[in-house]
C-alpha cells in the first residue's frame, strides 16, 4: 500500500466526513420538509490527498506527520456548502454549534469583514469527538473538518478568482485586482437584493 501522511489515521477520515455530512443532510431535508425552502443549493467534500497536505507541511515549515496533517493543520477534511441566500448561511452556522460533539475551533466571518481583494465567505473549523483513536493516543480521539459556507454568487466569484490567480502571465495586474474587487462588492450587492426579495416573498405569503 501507498504512504500515506496520514497513517492509520486515513482510514477513518472518510467515515467521519460521511457521518458528518449526513448530518447536515438531514438537516436540509428537516427544514426543507418544514418550511419548503432548501438551506443550501450544493454539497461538495473532500479529503485533502495525501501529496496536498504534505505540500501544505512543507510551506508552513512543519514536519511532514500525521500529528502536523491532523492537529496543526487542520482542514484535512474539507467540506463546501454553497447556499442560496446569505441568511441560510448563518442558519447553518447555528445548527454546526448546536451539534453535541463539535466545538468551534476557529470561525472567519469573510461575509460581514470581506477580504481586500473582494473574497467573501463563512469559514470554520470544527472539532470533532469521535469513537476513533487519534494520533495523540486517545481512545475517543477528536478529528478537525474545515467548512466553507459561501452563496452562489461569492462561489463563483471564488472559484474564477481562484484560477486566475495561477495564470502568472498578467500584464496589467493592479487593474485586475481592483476589476476583481468592484466585481465581489457588485455580487455581494446582488446577494443583498436577492435576500431582501425573499425575505419579501416570505411576509407577503404569511410563512
Ligand atoms: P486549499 O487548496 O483551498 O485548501 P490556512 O488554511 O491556515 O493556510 P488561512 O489563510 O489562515 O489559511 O485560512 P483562510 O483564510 O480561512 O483560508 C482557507 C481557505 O479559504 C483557502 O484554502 C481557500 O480555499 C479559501 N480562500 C481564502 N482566501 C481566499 C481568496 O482570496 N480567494 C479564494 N479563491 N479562496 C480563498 P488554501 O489554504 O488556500 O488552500
Amino acid at each position: 500500500m501507498e504512504k500515506t501522511i496520514y497513517g492509520p489515521y486515513l482510514a477513518y477520515l472518510p467515515l467521519i466526513l460521511e457521518d458528518f455530512s449526513n448530518r447536515i443532510k438531514q438537516k436540509n431535508k428537516e427544514v426543507k420538509a418544514e418550511t419548503g425552502y432548501k438551506l443550501y443549493e450544493h454539497f461538495s467534500a473532500r479529503i485533502k490527498t495525501s501529496k496536498s497536505m504534505t505540500e501544505k507541511c512543507h510551506r508552513k515549515e512543519l514536519p511532514a506527520t500525521a500529528q502536523s496533517a491532523l492537529k496543526e493543520i487542520r482542514d484535512s477534511i474539507g467540506i463546501r456548502i454553497v447556499c442560496g441566500f446569505v441568511d441560510d448561511i448563518y442558519k447553518i452556522v447555528e445548527i454546526i454549534r448546536n451539534f453535541d460533539d463539535c466545538s468551534i475551533a476557529v470561525e472567519k466571518d469573510y461575509i460581514q469583514n470581506a477580504k481586500p481583494n473582494g473574497y467573501r465567505s463563512y469559514h470554520l473549523i470544527v472539532e470533532l469527538s469521535t469513537d476513533f483513536p487519534d494520533c495523540l493516543g486517545n481512545e475517543r480521539g477528536s478529528y478537525f473538518i474545515e467548512i466553507q459556507l459561501r452563496t452562489i454568487a461569492q462561489d463563483s466569484w471564488a472559484s474564477l478568482e481562484h484560477q486566475m490567480k495561477y495564470k502568472h502571465d498578467i500584464k496589467n495586474p493592479k487593474r485586475i485586482v481592483r476589476e476583481l474587487k468592484r466585481c465581489a462588492d457588485e455580487l455581494a450587492s446582488c446577494d443583498l437584493t436577492m435576500q431582501t426579495i425573499r425575505n419579501l416573498i416570505q411576509e407577503s405569503s404569511g410563512d
